[in-house]
């Protein structure tokens, strides 16, 4: 009988968790970081659902899986994960794991450089804590495509890129608030399909804005791809924002942007231009995470539940 041991850290960002895991993870055999999340999603795919979903995890948790990066000016790689699949990036999840990388002593205050499998990015851990991304260039590729959802009638967004695809919603009827979560992701569940067979199947999250609390620009809801809701604002989901307030000329660069989530926790967003006429953005977003737990998962084959309830 196989029993294997995983060791991981859990933190939260702005109330959505991340768990990273720092040993016992599969060898990927090294190469970029895409070319390990080939092997990872090919053969290791039941590790992933043994991290993250139940009984160990929950649908809303994020894992993180720290892999080598072949450049050296790289902290680390790392492979973002979830419930049903992969993430190109993670914001909250990157805050996570720089959080835990100082929790585990690896890195103290300064910038370092991370490698995921869309590109690498820079964080800066500030001395009180707090993690400025510069995350992958974001853009907006389509304004205002107008779907026709099953129940709702005609939804109008935009299609923009912040280190995974967005479906981006300004104008609805829908209140966002949080007792209102169950509606917020059967609609967004269902804005979600309707995109994807309309001729963007790419896209696999679905943002909804509207006003913001106390101190706040916006506040938004984001569905994630395995219908799990994203209690922080949205690291990527806010970096397609910026792409999008930025091709409007609703923000101007280096302005601050306080996204909202729908639990009210904040990211600060800021842009740089990296080729206006494409509309092309460098997002810098700033936030917080607590880490919360030091676990170590026992993967026990004899366990009919060992590779997660999928
Ligand atoms: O913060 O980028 C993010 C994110 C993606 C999915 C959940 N959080």
């Amino acid at each position: 009988m196989k029993s294997h041991r995983v060791q991981a850290v859990d933190s939260h960002t702005g109330g959505e968790p991340t768990r990273v895991v720092i040993g016992g993870g599969p060898d990927l055999g090294g190469g970029s970081v895409a070319e390990q999340l080939a092997v990872f999603r090919d053969r290791h795919d039941r590790f992933r659902s043994a991290v993250v979903n139940e009984p160990r995890g929950s649908d809303v948790l994020v894992g993180a899986l720290l892999v080598p990066s072949p450049d050296p000016d790289c902290v680390t790689g790392v492979i973002f994960f979830n419930n049903v699949g992969y993430l190109g990036m993670c914001g909250h999840g990157t805050i996570g794991l720089v959080a835990t990388l100082a929790h585990l002593g690896r890195i103290g205050p300064g910038e370092l450089r991370l490698d995921t499998c869309v590109g690498q990015v820079t964080a800066v851990l500030a001395a009180d804590g707090a993690v400025t991304l510069t995350n992958v260039p974001s853009h907006r590729a389509r304004k205002a495509v107008t779907v026709d959802v099953p129940g709702l009638g005609p939804v109008t967004g935009d299609v923009a890129w912040g280190g995974n695809w967005f479906f981006l919603v300004g104008e609805h009827p829908w209140a966002l608030e949080l007792r209102n979560v169950e509606q917020l992701t059967e609609v967004t569940w269902r804005i979600r399909q309707a995109v994807n067979a309309q001729g963007f199947p790419e896209v696999d999250h679905v943002e909804l804005f509207g006003p913001p609390g106390a101190g706040g620009d916006s506040r938004n809801f984001v569905l994630c791809p395995g219908k799990a809701y994203d209690r922080s604002p949205c690291g990527t989901g806010t970096s397609a924002k910026l792409a999008c307030l930025a091709a409007d000329g609703k923000l101007e660069e280096g302005e601050p942007w306080v996204q909202e989530s729908i639990l009210g926790s904040t990211f600060t967003g800021r842009f740089r231009w990296r080729d206006r006429a494409k509309g092309e953005i460098t997002p810098i977003i700033s936030g917080t995470a607590h880490v919360n737990a030091e676990l170590t998962l026992l993967l026990d084959e004899a366990d009919p539940f060992c590779w997660g309830i999928r």
